[in-house]
């Protein structure tokens, strides 16, 4: 396209607002919207769709019901109006433009999780490279690419971190539907996507909506281990094993077992979707999977150092809380498998960790496993903890090896180990 049009654009403008196009302009921004479609591979897009920057009215009244009945997870940009208003977020905003990279789904020759080598596992969404990265990288090759085109276009970009709903902007803007597992669901990638965006003062014309649905499956709702789907397309996310793996605090008791072996979020909504059949996407050179640390040895997490650490997870997105729930997890998972080799380990976060929440996890896991060696380990411990929390568990791991065996409510679907 003849981008010497552009300049009769850019004479019309006013402190960078994009005024109403003179005759041809509307044909020109659909021409320069259609390129940069087809310029998104390159710029290593899989998936880019336009959205209006109109305010996002019927999101704001759902925000506030979401918060009204406590299901936020304390994760989300806590202005309403700042999520729902991209004008606040770039004065003269005119189009959003949404990004989607797809990432792989399934791991090249996974380890053996076995008997005395146990394993946990990462969310497929934190296996590669950290997505912020990856994602900004993207955006910011795009914004170099448009800029080229309208060297006086303003734009925010943001991924995740910033103030808009990604998946409110991805579902306006035609990269997928909303789901009833909340994901955004494309029809090319499943929902193995991450999303992006970048709000512009540009007049792209706006893309429609996917017309594909869940139509009448409920295979997510029913195998949420947590019941934490409790409508279609509506999360409690107190309840979502995702969100508990990232807390550093106390796990209650109820949500133990629900963790299974998951070190960090939960992929069991995404898995049992039909929509993601055969949907393993593995061409983005930096979300290739290192099966070692996403589906990683257990026990030598419980001491893994800080340095060490930050060597191995710190390029991923698991790293963003810090060690502590990753450990504190790998604790729970060892005592879900109830594996005696784990004892002797356990024990030693028992009785020599500094943190209270990860002596009375590793409390919990011995009265899973149960056993002599266990026993003497919690009874030793009872002399010496201070906590008083990490005191209740301790006690609560001795009444439940005090009772008869089988006599234990086993009501947790086991198929939470992965
Ligand atoms: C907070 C947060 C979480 C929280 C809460 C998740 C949630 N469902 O609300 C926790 C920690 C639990 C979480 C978990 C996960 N997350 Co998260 N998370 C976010 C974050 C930061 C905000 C989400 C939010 O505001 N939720 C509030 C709800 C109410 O709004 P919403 O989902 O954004 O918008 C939808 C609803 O409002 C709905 N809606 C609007 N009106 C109405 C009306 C009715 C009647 C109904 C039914 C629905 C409805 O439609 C909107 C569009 O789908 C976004 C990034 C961002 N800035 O948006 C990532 C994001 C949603 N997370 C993402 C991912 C990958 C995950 C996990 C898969 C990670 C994992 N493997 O563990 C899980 C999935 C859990 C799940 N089933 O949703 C991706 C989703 C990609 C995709 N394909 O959809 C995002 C977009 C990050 C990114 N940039 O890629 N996450
Ligand atoms: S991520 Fe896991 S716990 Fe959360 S809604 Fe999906 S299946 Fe349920
Ligand atoms: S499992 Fe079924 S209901 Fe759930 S998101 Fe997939 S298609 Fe929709």
């Amino acid at each position: 396209m003849d981008h010497r049009r552009h300049q009769d654009i850019a004479d019309n403008q006013d402190a960078g607002v994009i005024a109403a196009p003179p005759e041809g302009a509307a044909d020109y921004w659909a021409k320069l919207k259609e390129e940069m479609k087809a310029a998104a591979p390159q710029l290593g897009i899989d998936k880019i769709g336009v959205a209006s920057a109109a305010p996002f009215a019927e999101l704001k009244q759902r925000l506030i019901r979401h918060r009204e009945l406590g299901y936020e997870s304390g994760f989300e940009e806590p202005d309403l109006d700042k999520r729902t208003t991209p004008e606040l977020l770039l004065p003269g905003a005119q189009s959003i433009i949404a990004i989607a990279i797809a990432y792989p789904s399934k791991l090249p020759n996974p380890p053996k999780s076995e008997p005395g080598a146990r394993r946990g596992i990462m969310a497929r969404s934190a296996w590669g490279e950290d997505y912020h990265t990856v994602l900004r990288d993207r955006l910011a090759k795009l914004e170099t690419w448009l800029r080229e085109r309208v060297p006086e276009m303003r734009a925010e970009s943001m991924v995740d971190t910033g103030e808009l709903s990604d998946r409110a902007v991805a579902e306006r803007a035609g990269i997928g539907w909303s789901a009833k597992n909340c994901s955004i669901i494309s029809p090319e990638f499943g929902s193995w996507i991450y999303l992006g965006e970048m709000i512009t003062n540009l007049p792209l014309p706006p893309d429609k909506p996917v017309t594909e649905s869940c139509g009448e499956c409920t295979k997510c709702i029913d195998a949420c281990p947590t019941g934490a789907l409790v409508g279609p397309g509506q999360l409690n996310a107190q309840r979502c094993v995702s969100f508990i793996t990232q807390t550093k605090d106390w796990v209650p008791e109820e949500f133990m077992k629900k963790i299974g072996n998951r070190l960090y979020g939960c992929d069991t909504c995404q898995t049992v979707c039909p929509a993601n059949r055969g949907k393993n996407f593995t061409h983005q050179p930096e979300l290739q999977p290192d099966p070692e640390l996403a589906k990683p040895l257990l026990v030598p997490l419980l001491t893994i150092g800080n340095r060490e650490f930050k060597e191995r997870y710190g390029r991923t997105s698991s790293a963003w809380r810090g060690k502590k729930p990753i450990q504190r997890n790998a604790v729970i998972a060892l005592g879900t498998f109830k594996d005696k080799s784990a004892v002797p380990h356990l024990e030693g976060v028992l009785l020599t960790d500094p943190r209270p929440v990860l002596r009375g996890t590793a409390a919990w896991s011995l009265g899973q496993i149960g056993g002599e060696e266990a026993e003497a380990a919690l009874r030793k411990a009872l002399q010496t903890e201070t906590d008083e929390e990490a005191v209740r568990y301790i006690e609560r791991a001795l009444e439940r090896l005090a009772e008869p065996e089988g006599a234990a409510p086993e009501t947790e679907k086991t198929s939470s180990l992965q």
